[in-house]
C-alpha cells in the first residue's frame, strides 16, 4: 500500500511532523540522508502509526501515491537545493514538493520557477511552533500554486493547531508568499520579545524588583489583554532558579542575544519596500547591540549616565503604566508588520488576506495570543484597512494607554534606561499621526544639494530652486547631482 505523504529530513522538526501525520491516521513515508535517523524514528516511534521507511530517495519516492506529496524538512539553504536536485529526476508530472524549512522567500520564488519547468508543483511552506508545534500542531503557512492546496490543504489543516475548532493553516498565496509571511511572523516575534524584555528591565530597575517578583507581574498580565504564549513563558522563565547557584536563572545568563537571521531578513525586506517597521528593526538592532562586546566594554568605562533617579511613589500605578506602554508598543509593532505584508502582497500580486494571517497565528506558533482575534476582527471590518492602528478598536486601546506610554518613555529617558522598542514605537505613533512632518525641510535640502526637485502644497508638479552655488558644501566645484 502506498503512502499518502512523505517526509525527507528527519531531524527534530521532520521527525515530529512525520509523527504528527501518523497520529492523524496517515500512512507516512519517511527518509533521511543518513539512514540512522530513519532507523531511530522507526525504532522509537514506529508503533505510533503507519510509517514506511526507506533506505534511498528512489525507494522513498516509489513508496508514495500519486500525485506525490513530499515534504522536505532539511537545513535551509544548500541542503534544500541538494534535495530538490536529487528529487527532480525521480518525480513525475503533477507531483508536489513542499519545502517546510525556514527558507528565505526569494529562494522559494526561484525554486518554484525551477520546479514549474519540470511540470512539478512547489509549495514553500512556513511552519512555526518549534519541535513541539511540529508534533502537536503547528501554525502552517503554505504558499505555491493554489491548485496544490486542494490536495494538500485538508491534510495540513488536520495536523495544524486548532483554536476554537478553526485550523491554524490556510493558503497564503503564490510562490514565496508562505515563506514571506513566516519571515514577518518571526520579525514580529523579535519585536514582541524585545518589548517584553524592556518591560522586564523597567520593572526591575524602576521598582528594584527581583526576577520572582516580576514573574508574578507577568503572570497577572497574562490574564488580561496581553495574554500570550510569550508572556506566559516569560513568567515561567523569570520564576526559574539556576540549579548550580540557586540564583534566579535569568541572572546567570550572559546578556548577549543571538539570532538566526529571520529578523534581519524582515528588516532588509522592509528597507527594500520602504515600509517603516521600526519596532522589528529596533528589536533586531537591540540583539546586535547586546552582542557588541568590545563596544560595550569601551562604553561601560567611558560614557557617563548623568541620569536622574526614577522616583516611583505608587508602585501599582507604575506597573500599570508599563503594562499599557507594552500593549501600545505591541500594537504598533504588529501594525507595522501587517503593513509590510500588505506592501509585499501588492508588489508581488500575492493577494494575502491579512485577517486570515492573524487567525492562523492564534495557535501553534510563538506569537500566539488572544490579541490576534482583535486583528482578525479589524480586517473583517475593513479588508483594505490602510493602518491597523487606525482601526477603531486599536485606536481606542492605544489611546487609553497613551499618557502612560509617554510617562514611561520620558521617565526611561531621564533615568537612562534604554527602551529602543518602547520609545521608537511611540515616535512612530507620533510620526504617523502628525499633521505635518519635517520631511518638508529634508526635501528642500535635497533640492539644494542635488537638484532633486520638490512638490508644493498648493500646486501640482515638480519644482526646483536655483540655489546659489557659493553656499553649497563642495568648494572645489559644482555640487553633486
Ligand atoms: P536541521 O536544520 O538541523 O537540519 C538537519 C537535517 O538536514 C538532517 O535531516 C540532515 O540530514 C539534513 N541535511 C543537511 Br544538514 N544537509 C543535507 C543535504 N545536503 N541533503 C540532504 N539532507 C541534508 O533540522 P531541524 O532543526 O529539524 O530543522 C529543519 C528545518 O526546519 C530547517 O529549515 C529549520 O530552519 C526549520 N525550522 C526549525 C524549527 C526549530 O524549532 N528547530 C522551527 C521551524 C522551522 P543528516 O541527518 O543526513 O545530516
Amino acid at each position: 500500500e502506498l503512502a499518502q505523504i512523505g517526509v525527507t529530513g528527519l531531524a527534530v522538526m521532520g521527525r515530529n511532523l512525520a509523527r504528527n501525520f501518523a497520529h492523524h491516521g496517515y500512512r507516512v513515508a519517511v527518509h533521511n540522508r543518513t539512514q540512522a535517523r530513519t532507523d531511530s524514528l522507526l525504532a522509537d516511534h514506529g508503533d505510533e502509526g503507519d510509517f514506511v521507511g526507506s533506505s534511498s530517495l528512489e525507494e522513498f519516492v516509489q513508496s508514495l501515491e500519486r500525485p506525490r506529496r513530499i515534504i522536505i524538512m532539511v537545513k535551509a539553504g544548500a541542503g534544500t537545493d541538494a534535495v530538490i536536485e536529487e528529487l527532480i529526476p525521480l518525480l513525475e508530472s503533477g507531483d508536489i514538493v513542499i519545502d517546510a524549512g525556514n527558507a528565505h522567500f526569494p529562494d522559494t520564488v526561484r525554486r518554484e520557477k525551477l520546479l514549474a519547468e519540470h511540470d512539478l508543483h512547489f509549495v514553500g511552506m512556513g511552519v512555526s511552533g518549534g519541535e513541539e508545534g511540529a508534533l502537536k500542531g503547528p501554525s502552517i503557512m503554505p504558499g505555491g500554486p493554489a491548485e496544490s492546496y486542494e490536495s494538500l490543504g485538508p491534510m495540513l489543516e488536520e495536523i495544524s493547531a486548532h483554536v476554537d475548532g478553526v485550523p491554524c493553516c490556510t493558503y497564503i498565496g503564490p510562490d514565496g508568499a508562505g515563506h514571506f509571511v513566516k519571515m514577518v511572523h518571526n520579525g514580529i516575534e523579535y519585536a514582541d520579545m524585545q518589548l517584553i524584555a524592556e518591560a522586564y528591565d523597567l520593572l526591575g530597575r524602576g521598582l528594584g524588583a527581583d526576577a520572582a517578583e516580576i514573574a508574578g507581574i507577568f503572570r497577572t498580565w497574562n490574564e488580561g489583554d496581553l495574554e500570550s504564549f510569550l508572556i506566559e513563558i516569560t513568567a515561567e522563565v523569570l520564576a526559574h532558579t539556576d540549579d548550580r547557584t540557586g540564583k534566579p536563572f535569568v541572572d546567570i545568563i550572559l546578556d548577549q542575544a543571538e539570532q538566526k537571521g529571520t529578523g534581519r531578513w524582515t528588516v532588509q525586506n522592509a528597507l527594500d519596500l520602504g515600509v517603516p517597521i521600526t519596532g522589528i528593526a529596533e528589536a533586531t538592532f537591540a540583539r546586535a547591540l547586546s552582542g557588541s562586546v568590545p563596544q560595550r566594554e569601551a562604553a561601560r568605562e567611558a560614557l557617563p549616565a548623568d541620569a536622574e533617579e526614577w522616583v516611583i511613589e505608587d508602585r501599582d500605578a507604575f506597573i500599570e503604566d508599563v503594562r499599557l506602554a507594552l500593549y501600545a508598543s505591541k500594537v504598533v509593532a504588529y501594525s507595522q508588520g501587517f503593513d509590510q505584508i500588505a506592501a509585499a502582497s501588492r508588489e508581488n500580486d500575492w493577494n494575502i488576506d491579512r485577517g486570515a494571517m492573524a487567525r492562523i497565528w492564534r495557535g501553534g506558533c510563538i506569537i500566539r495570543a488572544r490579541f490576534l482575534n482583535r486583528i482578525t476582527e479589524a480586517y473583517e471590518r475593513d479588508p483594505e484597512l490602510p493602518l491597523l492602528l487606525a482601526d477603531p478598536y486599536f485606536t481606542e486601546a492605544v489611546g487609553n494607554g497613551l499618557a502612560a506610554w509617554r510617562r514611561i518613555v520620558a521617565g526611561a529617558a531621564r533615568a537612562g534606561v534604554p527602551t529602543p522598542a518602547f520609545s521608537s514605537s511611540l515616535a512612530y505613533y507620533d510620526g504617523i499621526r502628525a499633521q505635518r512632518l519635517p520631511a518638508a525641510l529634508i526635501q528642500a535640502q535635497r533640492d539644494f544639494f542635488g537638484a532633486h526637485t520638490y512638490r508644493r502644497v498648493d500646486d501640482e508638479g515638480a519644482f526646483h530652486v536655483e540655489w546659489s552655488l557659493d553656499r553649497s558644501e563642495t568648494s572645489e566645484g559644482r555640487p553633486a547631482g
